[in-house]
């Protein structure tokens, strides 16, 4: 019956977009002028990513993957997510701190990218980790040194650079816990801080990651939020059964072998939400 399946499907989305905002995109993408000082990553050309119309331009650091979605990591098994920078100029002194729930995932251990271990080889400056997992934390630490001849050290890029690494043990499974980037705001000595070789502060904007080793019945495509992609992997399947043409097993919300109104409904009562 595609005339009322689409009938119900439109009825769902009109539904949950009347009453729900949209959600909010974790990750902000800009380009910026790429400054001629010592260190120059990037170029003046497109960026790899395309910026949503809410943004503005600005310095950025976040978590990579933004949505870290498997199953297959288990209790006991290490997480690693990558900490980049983007679109920043003169960086010569940061430290980033990244928070997870201890209950959860388990803070072991922390690095730099190989590049900032290579000034450190050349005596442009060092680092320092420090890892909580008490308080779930990875703290990395860099500070630079001016160089004989004056220079001081320092970071430009237009695009995503990364600065090095934090990893997780495995203590449970979740369907969405937060990889967070304690700001400066929430700890001013040791949140994530970054200036430049002026020793002024660089505003930036963060942006979490978070990790599920489990699914949420309604987040069809694990993507941890509930919105038009999920409703319309339902309207693809509607009306199937185990078994039949266009069955798709995770668009059976509610596992009872069939996709259906109920399933739909399900969806709909948790659309808008983050996982
Ligand atoms: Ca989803
Ligand atoms: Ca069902």
């Amino acid at each position: 019956m595609p005339s009322s399946k689409a009938l119900l499907v439109l009825f769902c989305i009109t539904l949950v977009l009347a009453t729900e905002p949209p959600t909010s995109v974790r990750h902000a993408y800009s380009t910026a002028t790429p400054s001629d000082y010592s260190v120059t990553i990037g170029s003046t050309e497109s960026p790899r990513f395309t910026a949503p119309t809410s943004s503005s331009p600005g310095t950025s650091i976040f978590v990579q993957p933004a949505v870290l979605t498997n199953a297959s990591l288990t209790p006991g098994m290490n997480v690693t997510v990558r900490v980049f920078i983007n679109n920043v100029t003169k960086l010569d002194a940061w430290e980033y701190k990244i928070k997870a729930d201890t209950s959860v995932l388990k803070a072991i251990d922390a690095d730099v990218t190989p590049y900032w271990e290579t000034q450190q080889s050349q005596g442009k400056g060092s680092y320092i980790i420090q890892v909580n997992a008490t308080q779930g934390t990875d703290f990395v630490y860099w500070v630079s040194l001016r160089q004989p001849n004056g220079v001081i050290p320092s970071l430009t890029t237009n695009v995503p650079f990364q600065l090095g690494t934090a990893t997780f043990r495995v203590l449970k499974t979740t369907e969405d816990t937060p990889l967070h980037i304690v700001t400066y705001q929430e700890d001013p000595h040791f949140g994530t801080l970054l200036y430049d070789t002026s020793l002024t502060f660089i505003d930036y904007t963060p942006q979490d990651g978070a990790f599920a080793n489990l699914r949420a019945p309604w987040d069809l495509n694990w993507d941890l939020k509930v919105d038009i992609v999920d409703l319309a992997m339902v309207g693809r399947s509607f009306g199937a059964t185990s078994g039949t043409p266009g069955w798709d097993p995770r668009a059976d919300v509610n596992s009872d072998g069939k996709v259906d109104i109920i399933d739909l409904v399900l969806i709909a009562s948790h659309f808008g939400q983050t996982i």
